[in-house]
Order: C-alpha cells, then structure tokens, then sequence
C-alpha cells in the first residue's frame, strides 16, 4: 500500500471528460500509467451515483495499493472506507472534519501562502496548490498562483505539498523546477488520446 510520501502522481476519476467511456477503465487505465492516488471528483453526480463509481473505484485501489481520496464527502470516505477526503477552503474546515476522519488522510487545497501556514497549523496531511496554471476543468477557480507560490514553500513546507491547476505533460518542467516532484492532474491525462501513455510520459517527469 503506497503512503502519503510516496505520492507523485495524483489523478482523478474522470468527471465531465467521462464521454462515452467506463469511469472504472478511465481509473485503471491512470493506475497503470503509474498514478499513486485516485481523487472521487464527481461534481455533477448525484451523491447516490458518487457511492456507485466511488464503490468500484475503492475495489481498483485496494486491488492495487493505490491511495484513494474522496473529494468534499466525509461521510462518503468514510462509507467506502477511503484513504481519506480532499477538502476546499469554503468546505468543512479540518477542526470539525478530524475527530471523524481521525488517523486516515485529510488534503485540502491551498492558494496563498496565508492558507499553506493555516492549513500546516490545522493539521492537514498534505495540501494541494494552485492552480499553478490557468484551468478550465474547475468552476470559479482561485487567482493563479504561479510556479511562484511553489517556489516560496519548496523548503520549508513540512507537509507533502501538490501542485495543481493546469498542469500537463508541456509544462510539468516549470513544476520541478519549482523544487515540486508531486502533481495532480485532470485534463491533460483525461483529454490524451492515450491516457495510460499520458500518465506514463508525466510521472516520469517527477521522478527526479
Ligand atoms: N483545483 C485547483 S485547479 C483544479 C482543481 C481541482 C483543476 C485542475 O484540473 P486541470 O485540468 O489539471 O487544470
Ligand atoms: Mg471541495
């Protein structure tokens, strides 16, 4: 079973870039490629859908020893038995969502340098960070933070940090320099003629 450490390459179950494919290919297809955590992002979907999709994507990680995170849901980590939940600024702050979380994995996403302190001191697990590049995947995304916001954190930050937000296999580059070997990546895999490919090409990148 990998760990919080251990991850590099961090996908996503496939949202509106679903098309007419199985979200069960789509996530296995990014575990071969070399994913080490699979993020539940499903916002359009009814919370009964998110069980089902989330209920097979527990059963690929597990077989696989890939992380699996849930997305704003605690009470749906915690029926699937998740590795943990990722949560946004405007979702549960982490003091609530703790004592039922207890020892498994709370992420949250982080966008100024103000947040990376609060959500160090709040006791997250890891953060996200970004986005680093301009997005169309997420609605009413945070101001872009540039590889900048990266660059302030690289060495002091005592929790795994992971970049975020427009990032692909064309500028995954701007990221390492950033001294930042873990990112989390929707369109640019999901979008690939070869998603499998795709994930192979990126996590290669991060492998220092
Ligand atoms: N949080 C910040 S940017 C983003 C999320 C969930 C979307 C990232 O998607 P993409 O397609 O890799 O830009
Ligand atoms: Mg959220």
């Amino acid at each position: 079973m990998k760990t919080l450490s251990d991850v590099k390459l961090y996908c996503f179950s496939p949202g509106g870039f679903l098309k007419d494919r199985d979200p069960a290919d789509l996530v296995s297809a990014q575990i071969r490629g070399g994913a080490d955590v699979i993020q539940l992002r499903e916002k359009d979907m009814s919370k009964k859908d998110r069980l089902k999709v989330g209920l097979r994507i527990r059963e690929l990680t597990r077989q696989t020893g890939v992380l699996f995170i849930v997305n704003d849901d605690i009470d749906l980590a915690l029926i699937l038995d998740a590795d943990g939940v990722h949560l946004g600024q405007d979702d549960i702050p982490i003091r609530y969502a703790r004592p039922l979380m207890k020892e498994k994995i709370i992420g949250i996403s982080t966008h100024s340098i103000g947040q990376v302190q609060k959500a160090v001191a709040s006791g997250a697990d890891y953060i996200g960070v970004g986005p680093v590049f301009e997005t169309t995947t997420k609605a009413n995304p945070a101001k872009r933070v540039g590889p900048e916001l990266l660059l302030k954190i690289r060495n002091d930050c005592p929790i795994p940090h992971v970049a975020i937000g427009g990032i692909g296999i064309d500028n995954i580059d701007v990221v390492t320099k950033a001294g930042c070997h873990r990112a989390a990546v929707i369109s640019d895999i999901l979008l690939a003629p070869d998603v499998e490919k795709q994930c192979r090409m990126i996590k290669a990148k991060l492998n220092p």
